[in-house]
């Protein structure tokens, strides 16, 4: 583990098809052109109501936790009082509810950053002005969680704003930071894209910050080396056809009663002309429409040898299915952009 989730909001309906697996996302606005950066982004309101996305990682024992978003503030005449109302914000899955996270980083009067701690504390406040109306900038924080020996450090577009460390960030239970949450809070509204979640385990460059990242999508837009489902259509013939829409519908499909039926999709070439690539989190939106249980997975074609993802129950609610392969597993070495532009991505049938 390492390189967690990331998030573009390009993909995906008003609350991003359940890709926030604990809380569905609910911004104030979007996903919508209006608010990203990097095609869609969405907004969080200056509303009084909370809105919040939230998503665990319930399998993860990692006291570290990574987080990187591009941020846009509409307004900075907040001041902020409680760690949940922070835009990073940090707890425990299946210990920390709505308002008892382990710690955080909020945005204030004047374009502060403030670190709050587990009672509410702030322990750390940045320089005013780090954080400007109408301006996008890339924010990152690492949070150790821990009840004596904890830190948080907060960088802006790569410059350090905020250093805590040797303070109490832990909420009780077992000290995991296992769980992200962002949200909103009165009189703080702003924009978000582009957003990383990753812990320090693993090597570089997917165990620290990444700097200034965009997270971008690429749609199924031609058939790949296998076609073994068969659409909603009766046929085995231009599968990616049923699988090629933002957002997903589901009312073209692509399925097999029979395990390891699978098929794999061409993808559109990327826009980047340069560039390192961090990551590939493939997605896919699924169901099943028989009793008993019924898995699938994710899988990518790379240099003709194909790559799987743990198997998923499916559940007869469609829902969605994603894999991170943060490294080529062809090569173990970094994703180069022309192994994305040979890339297929699709899905098995499982037992
Ligand atoms: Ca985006
Ligand atoms: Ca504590
Ligand atoms: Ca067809
Ligand atoms: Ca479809």
């Amino acid at each position: 583990m390492a390189l967690l989730f990331m998030e573009g909001f390009d993909t995906g309906d008003a609350d991003l098809v359940g890709k926030w697996n604990r809380k569905p996302i609910a911004p104030d606005a979007g996903p919508s052109t209006l608010y990203g950066r990097n095609d869609q982004g969405i907004r969080f309101t200056s509303n009084a109501t909370p809105r919040r996305g939230e998503h665990a990682f319930a399998s993860s024992t990692e006291d570290v936790m990574i987080c990187g978003a591009a941020i846009r503030p509409a307004t900075l005449t907040g001041s902020p009082t409680n760690a949940s109302h922070g835009f990073f914000v940090i707890g425990e899955d299946g210990v920390h509810t709505s308002d008892d996270e382990h710690c955080s980083v909020a945005m204030g009067l004047n374009g502060v950053l403030i670190a709050f701690g587990p009672t509410n504390n702030v322990l750390a406040t940045s320089a005013t002005g780090v954080m400007s109306v109408d301006t996008w900038s890339y924010v990152e924080a690492k949070f150790t969680v821990h009840d004596t020996t904890g830190s948080i450090v907060v960088n802006v577009n790569g410059t350090q704003v905020i250093n805590v460390t040797g303070e109490d960030t832990r909420n009780g239970g077992s000290g995991y930071a296992n769980m992200y949450r962002f949200g909103s809070y009165h009189l703080t509204q702003y924009s978000m894209d582009d957003l990383y979640l990753s812990d320090d385990t693993g090597s570089s460059p997917h165990n620290t910050f990444f700097g200034d990242v965009k997270v971008s999508k690429l749609l199924p837009n031609g058939n790949g080396n296998y076609s073994n489902l068969t659409g909603s259509d009766a046929d085995q013939t231009d599968n990616y056809l049923q699988a090629d829409e933002n957002p997903p519908n589901e009312s073209d499909w692509n399925g097999s009663a029979t395990a390891a039926d699978e098929d794999t999709y061409a993808l559109e070439a990327t826009t980047e002309g340069t560039g390192t690539v961090l990551g590939i989190q493939v997605t896919n939106f699924a169901s099943k429409d028989s009793s008993g249980t019924i898995s699938g997975r994710n899988m990518i074609r790379t240099n003709s040898t194909d790559y799987f993802g743990s198997d998923e129950v499916m559940s007869e609610s469609w829902s969605t299915i994603q894999t991170i392969w943060a490294i080529n597993p062809n090569d173990s070495l970094a994703w180069e952009l022309a192994d994305l532009d040979a890339l297929e991505a699709g899905f098995e049938v499982r037992a």
